[in-house]
């Protein structure tokens, strides 16, 4: 994202925040709440938000979940927020980093350890000041902390045709990762040479062989139908990865107190029961692609670490990291 961009969005953020009036108590209106993924349906994150959230804001707010990009393009949904055009996204630290740098640490790989880490993270009392600079610089608040689960690696290659053992196997395979500078620069820790495509492109840029491979938690791998058109899951581990609900601040302020504890309880109930599925479904997931026919195995994950965390030492990134917030993490 340009400086320009970035300033525009920063003052668009902060001018929608000043925005608010309270609505009354037994407003007759009900508050609409439109919100944006490139996820689709049947995905867990919109499960949970369509079938634990929606119904628990029903009294008051009308959820209107719009799947697969079709409303806003993957990656201009914390835009449309500050701008006031939309209500709710699934974001993640990817997206948050290109706004705000200091966000970068949580992109990257083998620093959060499972579900529960990532959880207690999110809940710390560190993580306080990174959310209120969004906050109050975007107009923007994350709600909640959503598990999508462990990153794999997925290729169109068998085993037999590419053993990926260490980063150096990965050299020259051209790997789908997500569009921001923070996906592609993991790409490149893990040794492969990164393409960036939208998630609604992935399935028809393997089919085509347009990218050798991407990677993705196995239950998105398999909601997406991935498993049709690859023959490798390598099962590296690299990213820890989460979501969180955001939610904009000016429609926030506008609800009562009552609406807004519904809300903030209703979002973490369908977190808790999304990752509950989640996990569940990454328990379950290896022998179903290996009945699918493909190769799902284990390679040399400490080499993978240490190629990993070494990068991202030695990268521009991590001078843009809290002081002392690794250890903090760690820690925990
Ligand atoms: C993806 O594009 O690979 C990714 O998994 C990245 C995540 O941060 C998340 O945005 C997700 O896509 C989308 O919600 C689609 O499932």
């Amino acid at each position: 994202m340009s400086d320009i961009t970035r300033r525009n969005l920063l003052a668009a953020g902060a001018a929608g925040a000043l925005a608010a009036t309270v609505r009354p108590a037994f407003a007759a209106n009900k508050i609409t709440l439109r919100m944006s993924t490139p996820a689709t349906p049947t995905d867990q994150r919109s499960v949970a938000l369509a079938k634990v959230f929606g119904p628990a804001v029903s009294g008051f707010a009308d959820y209107q979940p719009h799947y697969n990009a079709t409303l806003f393009k993957q990656g201009t949904e914390l835009a449309n927020i500050a701008r006031g055009n939309l209500e709710m996204s699934i974001t993640s630290p990817q997206e948050l980093a290109q706004i705000f740098p200091d966000w970068s640490i949580f992109t990257a790989g083998y620093l959060l350890r499972d579900a529960e880490h990532q959880k207690k993270v999110f809940e710390a009392s560190f993580m306080d000041p990174l959310k209120k600079q969004v906050e109050d610089k975007l107009g923007v608040k994350l709600m909640t902390v959503m598990y999508l689960g462990r990153r794999q690696l997925n290729l169109r290659f068998s085993k037999a045709q590419k053993d990926v053992k260490t980063p150096a196997d990965l050299k020259g395979v051209k790997l789908r990762m997500p569009g921001t500078d923070a996906w592609q620069f993991l790409g490149r820790a893990l040794g492969a040479n990164p393409v960036p495509v939208a998630f609604t492109e992935v399935y028809t840029a393997l089919q085509t062989g347009t990218i050798d491979g991407q990677d993705n938690p196995l239950p998105t791998d398999k909601d997406s139908k991935f498993y049709e058109v690859t023959k490798q899951i390598c099962l590296t581990s690299h990213l820890v990865d989460q979501n969180y609900i955001a939610f904009s601040k000016k429609v926030w302020e506008k609800m009562s107190k009552d609406e807004q504890a519904t809300v903030q309880k209703a979002l973490n109930d369908a977190a808790d029961s999304e990752r509950a599925a989640q996990l569940k479904l990454e328990d379950e997931l290896q022998s179903f692609f290996k009945g699918k026919g493909l190769d799902v195995y284990t390679p040399d994950v400490e080499a993978f670490r240490k190629h990993v965390q070494e990068a991202y030492l030695k990268s521009d990134f991590s001078k843009d990291w809290p002081k002392g917030m690794v250890d903090k993490i760690n820690a925990l």
